[in-house]
């Protein structure tokens, strides 16, 4: 296992790339759940613990930007940068990131701080959706569906252009798990782009354990640095009921774990980020607690 024990937790507390609010509370409600006395007990020690929040009184963007269908730009854009920021100092200081959200807009600054410690990153992106769309292509302008997009260097250029390096990563080192609600424009472009995608349909064809077998064995030998991006809706609602976009006919409680599990043992992944809890929308702390239970198995938690 390559993951040292030396974590840096860092708390994205912004939900404005998302639809509805309340995921800007995630962070808090993992915390809550006992989130750093279970990595402590696992051997961990997690002695960089930062949170982000939005800036008050942003200065405004200059009037020639476009921001057609890009809801919340200025805020996304700002809350990107500095986490960007945040991310590239944590890697150089030898820590392993460990991001969380925060709706998944908040990828963009992710990948965009990872990307220059890495000739050929690799991102296993775990979502009931591909989080591909273009302002032109998103049916929504919600950004939390156009991160994946912007670190493949499609999308505004302010947003591409985050940390200077574009693309951050290549169509050709991705694959995403668990996808079953994806617009045109993503369909397009995964097709067009060669993206290693694995449905809901695979998952049921093929077993969850082939198939992060598959995704792992595709994922370790082109790349020299694996980042996870966890989107909680990647999971049934009846199991994650506390997120904005749920879908149903997602992953069961021990598909979402065996992957976890599978990942660990492989030994691959070298940052992570687990994202788009709601507590306003979880009853009984049930997203929260599983979100908690996930990332303790992706660092090494076993049942025996
Ligand atoms: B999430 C959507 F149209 N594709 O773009 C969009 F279905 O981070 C949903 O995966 C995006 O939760 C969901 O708005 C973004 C929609
Ligand atoms: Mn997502
Ligand atoms: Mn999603
Ligand atoms: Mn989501």
């Amino acid at each position: 296992m390559s993951i040292p024990p030396k974590i840096a937790a860092i708390r994205v507390n912004f939900d404005l790339g998302a639809g509805r609010r309340g995921a800007s509370h995630g962070p808090n409600a993992i915390f809550e759940a006992g989130l750093l006395p279970t990595l402590q007990q696992m051997g961990y020690s997690v002695d960089h613990v930062s949170d982000l929040h939005l800036t008050e009184n942003l200065p405004p963007l200059d009037a020639q930007v476009d921001t057609t269908n890009l809801k919340y730009f200025p805020e996304v854009l700002n809350i990107n940068t500095r986490l960007a920021q945040q991310l590239s100092d944590v890697v150089t200081q030898d820590y392993f990131p460990l991001v969380i959200g925060g709706d998944h807009s908040i990828a963009i600054g992710t990948i965009a701080g990872l990307a220059g410690h890495y000739k050929q990153l690799g991102v296993i992106w775990i979502d009931a959706h591909s989080d591909l769309n273009s302002p032109e292509t998103s049916p929504s302008g919600n950004i939390h569906g156009m991160s994946l997009a912007v670190s493949l260097g499609i999308g505004h250029p302010l947003l591409t252009q985050i940390n200077g390096i574009s693309p951050k990563v290549k169509p050709e080192n991705i694959v995403l798990i668990g996808a079953r609600s994806l617009d045109e424009g993503e369909k397009k472009l995964i097709r067009s782009l060669g993206i290693k995608c694995y449905t809901m349909y695979d998952i049921d064809r093929k077993g969850m354990a082939l198939v992060m077998q598959e995704a792992i064995d595709y994922i370790k030998i082109r790349t020299d640095g694996v980042h996870l991006s966890y989107d909680v809706d990647s999971i049934d609602p009846t199991e994650a009921p506390g997120t904005g976009t749920t879908v149903k006919g997602g992953l069961q409680f021990r598909e979402a774990h065996l992957a976890m599990e599978m990942l660990h043992e492989a030994g691959i992944v070298t940052s992570a980020e687990f994202v788009e809890v709601n507590p306003l929308l979880d009853e009984s702390n049930k997203t929260s607690e599983l979100a908690l239970s996930l990332i303790s198995s992706f660092f090494g938690d076993q049942i025996l």
